[in-house]
């Protein structure tokens, strides 16, 4: 079996190859338009020389190029690597490395193609291969995959900072489709609009695997995301369901607030709030401000999509929800034991949707993939009602807009900086109750705060991409504590976050 069999030629083959499956500010690409363009794509990859099962990065912002690639890849047996433009170089060539990709598809300027191409190392590109290759490979059938291979690797943040790649197999995509697609409930009259880009678990569900998987149609978005691009996307694009993280709605709600610029949403028959907590507050003003049944999901990269969900019309309330089809959450203690109901523990999630593992993180891996399911990081507990909710996570990652940020990382490029004595990044919340990063920082001795304080911003801003910035940066006389001289991180934290 191939991705492409199910996401694709099966349309083709019952009569709907003529149905929009790609909608993106280029156009509109048909299922056939669509399964011509990847067998295109798997036939320059065979002319190139490119081994099926390499794993292949695919450097793009969400275009139906983008998705071209990653079902051209799976046409030639290779496994797909999306990753976001907005990565520096730097940590591309890491990803690169560590996943010992042997083809990469660079979606940038030819610049940064450029510079980029020479610091992945013996890596195929897509750009040469076309100009290059001599003579056109008729495609074949799609490659067939194991049930149990890999198909695709998602990453995603580690607490370090230093990214993990997620194995994802045949099977993990067909349970998803019948997990959290079961509550999706797409079919061939739907369009699909993700705030949240392929290069993101949630994203990549949202955009190709549920879409093409029901004879959908999937809106792209490309570019910036904030409340002037999705309004103009849900304009010209008409979404019957809509996918984001809670502060793309919080957005929304204040760009209708302080401008009057309501979205028509007239057409959302569903949206979907994941990737970070949803305040209840928030649910609500959300639901009643827009129309729409608002569900709240709770996904991860280890799981592959959503495997916990509010039910579609539930009244808002704070409910990260329950199993979604086909997946068993629990809450467990350190040992693995499950705790009762209404006491703090750890998720465990087992479903046909885990990952096969890490790539070469076996510490990682074995505290991650335990006790016969998945365990996320996030401390969660159980009303009496069995819902779950979520309290936070059990490492120090905070959650920005669905953005694993890890404080290690922001921290050593702070200490680094001119005058900075020492300092420590923790979860703060905003008004509307979502998290944000706070940077305390010690300034050395004779340094002027004020000048730290600026000295900082510049190496946020020159180090730094948007979306892992702390949204504050507070001097503070010296880090607090615990009795044996380590971080006492709590104590930087509001009551909510520690
Ligand atoms: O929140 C996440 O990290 C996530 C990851 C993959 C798929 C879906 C979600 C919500």
């Amino acid at each position: 079996m191939n991705p492409v069999d199910l996401l694709l030629l099966r349309h083709i083959a019952a009569g709907r190859g003529d149905r929009t499956s790609l909608v993106d500010r280029a156009g509109t690409m048909t299922y056939t338009e669509l399964a011509e363009a990847a067998s295109e794509y798997a036939g320059t990859l065979a002319a190139g020389g490119i081994r099926p099962g390499a794993r292949a990065l695919v450097v793009s912002d969400d275009t139906a190029d983008a998705v071209v690639a990653v079902l051209g890849l799976w046409w030639h047996g290779c496994v797909p690597v999306v990753l976001g433009p907005m990565l520096r170089d730097a940590e591309l060539a890491f990803i690169a490395r560590d996943c010992a990709a042997e083809y990469a598809d660079l979606d940038l300027s030819r610049e940064r193609r450029d510079a980029l191409s020479a610091a992945l190392g013996p890596v195929a590109l897509r750009h040469e291969l076309r100009d290059s290759a001599a003579e056109f490979v008729e495609p074949g059938a799609p490659a067939a995959f194991a049930e149990g291979s890999e198909v695709l690797v998602q990453y995603t943040s580690g607490s370090t900072g230093r990214p993990r790649g997620v194995r994802h197999s045949m099977s993990g995509i067909r349970a998803v489709l019948t997990g959290f697609g079961g509550v999706l409930a797409l079919t061939e009259a739907d369009t699909v609009l993700s705030t949240a880009k392929l290069s993101f678990g949630y994203g990549f569900g949202n955009s190709l695997l549920f879409p093409l998987a029901a004879g959908a149609c999937s809106a792209l978005l490309a570019g910036p995301v904030d409340a002037f691009t999705v309004i103009t996307a849900i304009h010209r694009y008409r979404p019957t369901v809509l996918c984001a993280v809670p502060r793309v709605y919080e957005s929304l709600l204040s760009a209708v607030a302080t401008r009057g610029a309501a979205p028509d949403t007239s057409r959302v028959r569903l949206a979907v709030a994941a990737g970070e907590h949803l305040p209840a507050d928030l649910a609500r003003r959300a639901t009643e401000g827009f129309g729409f049944p608002l569900v709240n999901g709770f996904g991860a990269t280890e799981v592959l999509h959503i495997v916990l969900a509010t039910a579609a019309g539930a009244p808002p309330r704070d409910s990260t929800g329950v199993p979604v089809s086909g997946v068993t959450a629990t809450v467990r203690d350190d040992h693995g034991r499950p705790v009762p109901t209404g006491t703090h523990g750890r998720l465990h999630i087992v479903s046909a949707s885990a990952a096969l593992g890490y790539i070469d993180r076996p510490e990682a891996q074995a505290g991650t993939f335990a006790d016969g399911g998945v365990y996320p990081g996030d401390v969660v507990y159980r009303t009496p009602d069995g819902d779950f909710r979520h309290v936070c996570r059990t490492d120090d990652l905070l959650n920005i807009g669905g953005h694993k940020v890890a404080p290690a990382e922001i921290e050593a490029l702070l200490k680094a900086t001119d005058g900075i004595a020492d300092c420590a990044v923790v979860a703060d919340r905003d008004p509307a109750g979502l998290q944000q990063a706070v940077a305390y920082v010690v300034s050395l001795p004779g340094a002027a705060p004020e000048e730290v304080r600026r000295s900082a911003l510049r190496a946020i801003r020159d180090g730094l991409p948007p979306h892992r910035r702390p949204s504050r940066i507070e001097p503070i006389d010296t880090l607090p504590t615990t009795s044996t001289g380590k971080l006492a991180r709590h104590r930087l934290r509001t009551p909510e976050e520690a």
